[in-house]
């Protein structure tokens, strides 16, 4: 195992890797910017390396600065977090060249399912439902057209190095075809360096379904069975649930053994999510698969048991899984809310600032993963997250009334939260009874305004 880890990440998933070391035994070292100075987790790390002013471009975003800091510090590995480098292959390979261990996949399994298209190949391999569409990137707009008009309007063009919804064009007709895939073209071209587009069906009505899957790197995988991320504004998911509710069960045991086997086909090694949209009829169709561990991931611990973080740093050090597939079962239900310094009734405003209030909820299966305290005043350089409320019952109703509950007694102030828009979504008709589709927060917002 590890002697020591370095934490290429700030904020809340700071601390839950910390966590995990301590539990390993393993010595924790994290890198920060000069905006994160005061940042608490820092507090709980054997040591801290300033790598750069606020800017993530000037700080978390440079390998460099970050590999120079392991070096200094002994660190035999990196945990990259979720954003920043996590899915960055370049700087999975230069860890690699300067052996350090990367607590992730190869760069080879990160690029294989990180372009789209050569992952909707492999899942097609591995009998893992998707759209039908181009069977590749496309190269004549003839041949678009022609699929097109075989699979039938409304279609999507995507970019195979899009992802969270940049590089898509939804077309309705075949005029608007070709200048759908020239701009999406370009547009990929300029944002990722890689011009690549593709077409598929386009669904209107969907549940936004992901399977947390962990690989071994040998090609073997597990499924910890699924979340709805259906919540979500913007392409920000806001509630996230575990598992996912009024599923057919056969059908839910076979798209999460397809995923498992995607990833296990990549000889992927560490946390992967393969994500997928769910249509009325429950069919499953594979998004794309995200090679990281999610802001998301406790939601599904609460419910399998598993540590998931604790299993990436044993996997990245080389052991084998310590859980089979056979032995994992779902208990009860889990809800996560993602608590944003932000005005809900200001179009999500961002509140940097002091946080003067911080009064958190506790309780029987009331989970906590916040980085934020009283007098941590909050930097305007990064997201906006700055906590996890997480609850677990033996039911989504009991789930449900448990997190209004832990929700009512978590006080922040004086800034807005996001608290007050949960409290008021998870009331909501639409998410009792589970009858909702990714648009509805919007739908609902946009309705009361
Ligand atoms: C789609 C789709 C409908 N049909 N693909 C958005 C982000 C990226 N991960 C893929 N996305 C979508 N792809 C087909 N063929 C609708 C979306 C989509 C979406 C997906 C998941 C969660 C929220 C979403 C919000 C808008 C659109």
């Amino acid at each position: 195992m590890f002697k020591r880890l370095l934490i290429a990440n700030r904020g809340e998933i700071a601390l839950r890797i910390i966590r995990a070391c301590r539990e390993l035994g393993i010595s924790p070292v994290c890198v920060h910017s000069v905006a994160d100075a005061d940042g608490p987790w820092l507090e709980w790390a054997d040591e801290r390396v300033c790598i750069g002013p606020g800017p993530s471009a000037d700080s978390y975003l440079r390998i460099d600065r970050i590999i120079a800091a392991a070096e200094c510090t002994n660190a035999d590995a990196i945990h990259p977090g979720y954003g920043f480098l996590a899915e960055n292959a370049e700087f999975a390979a230069i860890c690699r060249d300067c052996e350090i261990d990367f607590v992730g996949p190869s760069p080879e399994a990160m690029a294989l399912l990180g372009d789209k298209v050569s992952c909707k190949r492999m899942a097609r391999k591995a009998g893992t439902p998707v759209f039908p569409g181009t069977e590749g990137e496309i190269e004549e707009l003839d041949e678009a057209l022609e699929v097109a008009e075989e699979i039938g309007y409304p279609v999507i063009v995507k970019a195979a190095a899009g992802g969270g919804g940049r590089g898509m064009r939804i077309v309705s007709n075949p005029e608007e075809l070709g200048d759908a895939v020239e701009s999406a073209a370009q547009e990929a071209s300029a944002a990722f360096g890689n011009g690549s587009v593709y077409v598929e069906k386009y669904l209107e009505k969907a549940r936004h379904f992901e399977v947390q899957c962990i690989g071994d790197g040998r090609g073997d995988a597990i499924h910890l069975y699924e979340r709805d991320c259906t919540s979500q504004r913007r392409h920000q998911k806001l509630v996230e649930e575990a598992p996912a509710p009024n599923i057919d069960p056969a059908k839910r045991d076979e798209v999460c053994a397809s995923a498992a086997r995607l990833i296990a086909s990549a000889q992927y090694g560490g946390a992967a999510t393969v994500e997928f949209l769910m249509d009325h009829e429950q069919n499953f169709y594979m998004l794309e698969v995200n090679t990281r561990v999610q802001v998301e991931h406790p939601v599904t611990e609460m419910i399998t048991g598993v540590d998931i973080v604790r299993e990436q740093i044993q996997v990245a050090s080389g052991m084998p899984l310590s859980v089979k597939q056979e032995d994992i079962s779902v208990s009860g239900h889990a809800i996560e809310c993602r608590i944003n310094a932000e005005d809900p009734d200001r179009n999500f405003m961002p509140q940097a600032g002091l946080i003067q209030t911080f009064d958190p909820p506790g309780g029987l299966g009331v989970r906590l993963d916040s980085h934020a305290r009283s007098d941590y005043r909050i930097p305007p350089n990064y997201d906006s997250m700055i906590g996890k409320l997480i609850v677990h019952a033996p039911t989504r109703e009991r789930a449900i009334e448990r997190m209004l509950e832990a929700l009512r007694q978590f006080r922040i102030g004086p800034m807005k939260t996001t608290i007050s828009l949960h409290r008021r979504l998870l009331d909501r008709p639409e998410y009792r009874s589970a009858h909702f589709d990714i648009k509805w927060v919007e739908r609902w917002l946009e309705s009361e305004a």
